[in-house]
């Protein structure tokens, strides 16, 4: 028995000195010191000798099982300081190496504009709301007193999904939406993407950008939206400006007013950026129409509101001097990288 102990030192630690890696020399441990393995299996056997060989043999085979694994820690540790070494010469980081910038973008001009618009009115206490895009006819055209024949309802001007459904082609819906849910008082604007069915040219797109305004309270006056309005415009264009009231017609509002600033290029004298007028129209307006504020369930007796709605895009072109208004929605960066 002894000289098979023996026979399997010198095996075991042959075996050793060849393992190359982590997985040889494990598998030379379960081979020699396993629950299976050769030195095991000699152990098993001790019950066949004497009385006087069995501590002699037991001794010997726990020498060589401690020289066994000793060569097994040794190994072992020497590979993983040889895979250690690899890896740090394979993953080395040059930290002198200059960084990589970090490219920030910037706002979209008319996110700078409406960004602004939205300060001006939250600063006099309203709230942003929105609403669907897809929206019925009911609440684009109906509610809002658009009668059927109003040439706005034409499928030339109006994007029809069936005939109840449309692409919103103003945002007002939104605030027939809210009067609808709830009682004056109410103050919000609403912002948002809406559609007409025009063919794309520098100063036309099927879709565009809106910022309606709503107030319905008691006692809501003409004199209140003239004075909203002229703070919204002198906080919006500088406290000098010129503002001016021009009547005008919408369905939805009664009296109706288009809203001017006096062209802040010439001071009215006329010049290229007014088209020789002297006035920059920025608004329309109006105090909402008793039958719109009826359909939503207010009462006219009670309560009375103002109105009002304006493109972003034509002050945005304006602000920036931008003559085609593809150029929003073309995202060429180095269109956007002007902006803020
Ligand atoms: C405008 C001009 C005038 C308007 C009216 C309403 C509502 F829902 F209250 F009836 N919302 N927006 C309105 C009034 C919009 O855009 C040029």
């Amino acid at each position: 028995m002894k000289e098979q102990l023996e026979a399997i030192r010198q095996k075991a630690l042959n075996e050793l000195e060849n393992a190359a890696s982590i997985q040889d020399i494990e598998a030379v441990r379960i081979k020699f010191l396993g629950k299976k393995g050769e030195l095991t299996g000699i152990l098993k056997q001790m019950g066949k000798l004497s009385a006087e060989e069995r501590p002699v043999v037991g001794q010997l085979a726990n020498v060589i099982r401690s020289e066994i694994e000793a060569k097994i820690e040794e190994d072992s540790k020497s590979i993983a300081q040889k895979l250690q070494a690899e890896k740090l010469k394979a993953e080395k980081i040059d930290v002198t190496l200059p960084g990589k910038a970090k490219v920030l973008g910037s706002r979209h001009p008319l996110t700078v504009v409406l960004d602004d618009i939205k300060d001006i009115f939250i600063g006099m206490g309203f709230d942003i709301v929105d609403g669907p895009e897809v929206e019925k006819d009911y609440y684009n055209f109906e509610a809002l007193n658009i009668p059927k024949d109003h040439p706005a309802r034409d499928t030339q001007d109006t994007f029809y999904i069936n005939e109840n459904i449309v692409l919103r082609t103003q945002t007002s819906p939104v605030q027939v939406r809210v009067m609808e849910k709830q009682q004056p008082p109410i103050r919000i604007i609403s912002p948002g993407r809406v559609f007409r069915s025009d063919a794309v040219d520098a100063t036309h797109s099927p879709l565009f950008h809106q910022i309606e305004g709503l107030v319905v309270d008691k006692g809501v006056s003409f004199a209140d939206l003239k004075g909203t309005l002229e703070i919204f415009i002198k906080q919006l264009y500088g406290e000098d400006s010129v503002v001016r009231f021009r009547p005008h017609h919408f369905p939805f509002t009664e009296p109706s007013a288009e809203v001017d600033v006096q062209c802040f290029n010439c001071h009215g004298a006329g010049c290229p950026l007014c088209k020789g007028e002297g006035w920059i129209e920025i608004l329309g307006c109006g105090m909402v129409h008793p039958k719109v504020l009826e359909t939503c369930n207010i009462d006219p007796e009670v309560y009375s509101g103002f109105a009002f709605g304006l493109g972003l895009e034509r002050i945005a072109m304006r602000r920036y001097n931008i003559n085609d208004l593809r150029l929003f929605f073309e995202n060429d960066v180095r269109f956007l990288k002007q902006f803020d």
